[in-house]
């Protein structure tokens, strides 16, 4: 006798309608189960905790720029890619894209532009080298940042007899996943620059600004001089900043104060000698580079041990912290795709909510960190 109000259906009769629906492109939401608890805690990490050695990644780039020949076909780039990450876009952690590039004496690398927004952090400068973003010229001076957000016309300028070598970081995992690239050459190798440096928007970030005009705040051709950050960390001194990530300082917009890009946020942190930094984990990701010092970076259950010139990829949702292992203070330049998920209102940290995110929810029956604060559940901007 069949019962109507069976609560459980009859499995042969539910697998054979789920195969039957699959032939007219459909699926039941209860097959989307498994997938929602495994989401209970939120995301796994998508990748692994990784390092990419600089000796490793400075002797590979010598041997590209030998196989490739002075005139290469692209960019002379390598792009680190991720051990644990073997299916969707390339990158070093599911929405950044790191790898370093070098550019030859006399080479120009060709113009051309893309939706993906990249910047470039100097390892081996000169300030007789420059990328030319939208017609201004920056110079490459040794961790001097340039940025090119998405959809400037980009070529690069090396007139000295020295390579230039350079960490390049794209979001490139997160625009091709949304579907959003475009790519154009120029058809030429050089763009046209603009015809003075009055007409600038470099200049335009200074603290003297015309007062005629609406001034511009996105897709900004940006040079960040680390002559300029060496004063600000001197200012610094030897404030501690953060117990998470040290003094963690923002290359900010110039003009309103935001991310670095839409996409991306870069910082440089500073972490003092004997800092032990907590642990915590935020549902964005981030890849860091070494400027000077040494420490470890634990993720999960592993530890990285980092020098000058290492890039290391931190998945999101990883647990993670900094120690400073050195007696210098430990310099890092870091990227992170913080302004991307926060857009999508997506960006939780715990145990403690800093950067404008959410605290990650209590789940019911799972064991979780008590926050202490009292306005946890509180939209960032509810808050005191
Ligand atoms: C690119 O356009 C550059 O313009 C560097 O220097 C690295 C990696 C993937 C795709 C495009 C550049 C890149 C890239």
């Amino acid at each position: 006798m069949s019962d109507e109000n069976a609560r459980v259906p009859d499995p042969a009769a539910l697998t054979a309608f789920d195969n039957a629906i699959r032939d007219d492109h459909m699926i039941g939401q209860w097959s989307f189960e498994p997938l929602l608890e495994a989401a209970v805690g939120g995301p796994t990490p998508k990748g692994d905790a990784h390092v990419w050695p600089w000796s490793t990644a400075r002797a590979r780039l010598a041997e590209a720029s030998k196989t490739l020949g002075p005139a290469g076909v692209g960019r002379c780039n390598l792009t680190f890619l991720n051990p644990g990450i073997q299916q969707g876009p390339p990158g070093s952690t599911h929405t950044l894209a790191a790898g370093v590039q070098m550019m030859r004496a006399n080479e120009v690398c060709w113009s051309h532009r893309h939706t993906m927004s990249a910047l470039r952090f100097v390892i081996e400068g000169n300030p007789e080298a420059h990328t030319v973003v939208d017609g201004e010229p920056l110079a490459m001076d040794t961790f001097d940042l340039l940025i090119t957000p998405r959809f400037s016309w980009h070529d690069h300028h090396n007139p000295t007899g020295q390579e230039i070598v350079w960490l390049d970081v794209l979001d490139l995992g997160l625009t091709l996943s949304l579907n959003q690239a475009f790519y154009e050459p120029f058809g030429e190798a050089s763009q046209p620059r603009r015809p003075s440096a009055a007409d600038g928007q470099g200049l335009r970030a200074r603290a003297l600004r015309p007062a005629w005009e609406h001034p511009r705040r996105g897709r900004l051709p940006i040079r960040y001089a680390w002559s300029e950050v060496l004063d600000i960390l001197a200012a610094y001194g030897d404030t501690p900043g953060d117990p998470y990530d040290g003094l963690a300082l923002r290359y900010a917009n110039p003009i309103d104060g935001g991310p670095t890009l839409a996409t991306m946020d870069c910082w440089l942190q500073q972490l003092q000698p004997g800092f032990q930094g907590l642990r915590h984990r935020r549902t964005s990701s981030s890849v860091g580079f070494v400027v000077s010092g040494r420490g470890e970076i634990e993720v999960g259950d592993r530890t990285l041990a980092v020098g000058p010139g290492d890039t290391f990829a931190v998945p999101n949702y990883a647990w993670h912290r900094m120690a400073n292992t050195g007696d210098e203070p430990l310099r890092l330049f870091t990227v992170h795709d913080i302004p991307a998920i926060t857009a999508f209102g997506l960006l939780y940290e715990e145990p403690v909510a800093t950067v404008g995110a959410h605290y990650s929810p209590a789940v019911p029956g799972i064991p979780h960190q008590p926050t202490t604060r009292t306005d946890a559940m509180l939209e960032p901007e509810e808050r005191r």
